[in-house]
Formats: C-alpha cells, structure tokens, sequence
C-alpha cells in the first residue's frame, strides 16, 4: 500500500494541523502558504481521487459537497464569496495528489485604505 498523503496525515493527527471544519467525507484546514488572507484547503477523507477529473468522474455527489463546504467557510470566514481552485497536473502546479480545494477569500484586506 502507498503511504498516506500529507493531508491524510494531518487528518489522523500524525502531523499538526488544525482542521477548521469537518463533515463525514471531507475536512478543511488552511494552506501552510497562503495566498489570500483567507486560504483553506478542502479536502475529501478518501484518497480515491487523484485530482477533480478523476472525482467528477468517480462521485460528483462529494465534489458537490466540496462546493458547498466552500460556501460554508465563506459564510463563516469571509462575506460569502469565495474563489475556488483545482490544480490538475503537475504542469498546472499540483503537488498533492489527493484531490483538494483551494478555497480563496477576503482579497479586500489587502487593498490600500485613502
Ligand atoms: P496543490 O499545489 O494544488 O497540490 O496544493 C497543495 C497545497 O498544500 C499547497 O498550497 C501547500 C499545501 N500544503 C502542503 N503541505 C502542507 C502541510 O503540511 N500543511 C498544510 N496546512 N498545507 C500544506
């Protein structure tokens, strides 16, 4: 068996990481390096999919989920907008190979006041 990724790890507390919200199939915690001040990863508990090609295929009823945990943590964390990402690829910047979310928000923090 191939050893369990980085983000099954933090979810079995093998690494530290605080998980921000979890449901029975998914759980999000924040990206180690964010880029936007709100930056959240969400993430299916099954190792199953290797990216969102391969989940849209296998179980469009969890990536529907993963839509609505995105609108979740908007809700809770920023103003109920949100941007959200699928790296697909390595070519594309992917360097987990268990299929994430990346969840981007509150890009007016940012922004220069006067
Ligand atoms: P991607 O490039 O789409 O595969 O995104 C992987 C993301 O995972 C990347 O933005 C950084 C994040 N990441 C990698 N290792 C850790 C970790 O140990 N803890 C946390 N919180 N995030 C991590």
């Amino acid at each position: 068996m191939s050893e369990p990724s980085i983000f099954t790890r933090i979810l079995t507390g093998d690494i530290p990481g605080e998980i921000l919200l979890e449901t029975e199939r998914i759980f999000a915690i924040r990206d180690i390096n964010p880029q936007a001040p709100l930056h959240v990863l969400i993430i299916p508990k099954t190792e199953d999919y290797r990216d969102v090609t391969e989940l849209a295929a296998g179980d469009p009823d969890l990536l529907a989920e993963m839509v609505a945990v995105a609108q979740r943590l908007a809700d809770e964390h920023a103003n109920g907008e949100y941007r959200l990402i699928f790296n697909k690829g390595a070519s594309a910047a992917q360097s987990v190979f268990h299929v994430h979310a990346h969840v981007l928000g509150n890009f007016e923090e940012n922004k220069l006041v006067g």
